[in-house]
């Protein structure tokens, strides 16, 4: 049965199934048992020597490894087409361990001028901290990457399309350039555009990064973190990063929480896509809207390379900005007003929820970017993002024009 099959031979929808997932060895569960457990327990001493040296394969310890984390490990290998996985307590575990492992002092990062306002913080502040250089570029020019990279460039850092203002980099030309330059990891964080929408390696990265958090569990009550790659690269990752100096693996419990969530994956990701492009469309069509930023329009400066990057579905994520002086109001103002009379999205940040989520970057996910460089890379004050949830489109855009009748 299932334990023959080479899952990574068959289409997504099968994949994402049964990828990582055969049933239960002891019991025969089909679904996943939570071995909620710390410790694992041997015979004899011989048989703990083995699985310490990786002589006898199986489980020690669970900060190290655990069947129900191994097999999201194993599933999210599958999808993006990486040769391992590690998974991690949050995505900026994830970041986190992925940076230690792979960097040492005097090491420099040609990073993104637009990332996630967490990731953010780690690039500006932190990694400075253990004597580490970022250099921070727009990515929209792969050109930019080249410009920056020097002889202690080890990695190169970004997200595509990048949160929040929905900037994208082109990935295959990215790697190109850093793999033509030296020993240089591509690194990709790839949430605002999960499988099937985009797939980095394929693409050329050597890693990719999710926020677990997001679409990969996809129902908003989960923290965690994947890390995709190739072995080796994971095995240090794990290593250093995971298992030793943060010490972040997910708990047993959340890892079963997003394996029955990445059930659905494929057909609730198609549907987010959907959802996001008839509200792109409805809201670039409003006479109050300045702009919106979805690479699914033809308006965004990087829908061609989306088109053949994100595999013609683009996500579920969109920014916009209303027009200045609406009712003498300021873009600022009347943006408030429009999302204060919403009333089936919810005013929360994260995203890649069944539920519809809008926010504000500037007073929230991007708070901690400084005011200067917020404006520079286009998170204004009227900016508005929008994680387009699995509702009707039709309820959504009914609820938009009520709310935009009110300003
Ligand atoms: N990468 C991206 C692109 C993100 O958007 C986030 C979180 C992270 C990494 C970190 O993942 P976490 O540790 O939260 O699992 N983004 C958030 C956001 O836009 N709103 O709330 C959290």
């Amino acid at each position: 049965m299932g334990t023959k099959v080479n899952w990574r031979e068959k289409r997504f929808s099968t994949k994402v199934i049964h990828g990582g997932q055969a049933f239960d060895k002891g019991t025969g569960a089909l679904a996943t048992p939570i071995y909620q457990t710390s410790t694992f327990c041997f015979e004899t001493v011989e048989e703990g020597a083995g699985k310490f040296d990786k002589s006898i394969p199986g489980f020690v310890y669970s900060r190290g490894g655990n069947p129900t984390n191994r097999a999201l490990e194993e599933k999210c290998a599958i999808i993006e087409g990486g040769e391992d996985c590690v998974a991690t307590a949050s995505g900026m575990g994830a970041i986190g361990s992925t940076m230690v492992g792979l960097l040492r002092t005097g090491d420099h990062i040609v990073t993104s001028d637009t990332l996630y306002g967490g990731t953010d913080v780690l690039m500006r502040t932190n990694m400075e901290h253990f004597g580490i250089e970022v250099s921070f570029v727009d990515m929209t020019d792969a050109e930019n990457v080249r410009k920056a990279i020097k002889e202690n460039t080890k990695v190169v850092y970004l997200e595509t399309p990048a949160n929040p203002t929905m900037a994208v980099a082109d990935i295959k030309a990215i790697a190109n350039i850093a793999h033509e330059a030296g020993d240089i990891k591509v690194v990709v964080d790839s949430t605002f555009a999960p499988p099937p929408v985009q797939f980095p390696l394929a693409l050329g990265a050597d890693i990719v990064v999710h926020s677990v958090t997001k679409y990969l569990n996809g129902h908003g009550d989960v923290i965690g973190g994947v890390v995709i790659g190739k072995s080796e690269d994971i095995a240090i990752i794990r290593g250093i990063g995971v298992t030793k100096l943060n010490g972040t693996p997910p708990s047993p419990f959340n890892s079963y929480l997003v394996l029955r969530g990445m059930k659905t994956l494929d057909i609730r990701v198609k549907l987010h896509c959907e959802n996001a492009m008839e509200i792109a469309k409805f809201l670039e069509g409003h006479e109050y809207i300045e702009k919106v930023h979805y690479p699914g329009l033809e308006s965004h400066p990087g829908h061609e390379i989306a088109k053949v990057q994100m595999n013609e579905m683009y996500g579920g994520m969109l920014a916009f900005e209303l027009k200045e002086d609406i009712n003498g109001m300021s873009a600022f103002e009347a943006g408030k007003k429009l999302v204060n009379n919403l009333t089936i999205p919810s005013i929360a940040v994260s995203l890649g929820d069944p539920d519809t989520l809008v926010e504000h970057p500037a007073s929230m996910t991007h708070a901690s970017v400084p005011k200067e460089e917020r404006e520079k890379i286009g998170i204004t004050d009227g900016l508005i993002r929008l994680s387009v949830g699995l509702e009707s489109a039709e309820d959504l855009i009914e609820d938009f024009e009520n709310s935009f009748k009110q300003i």
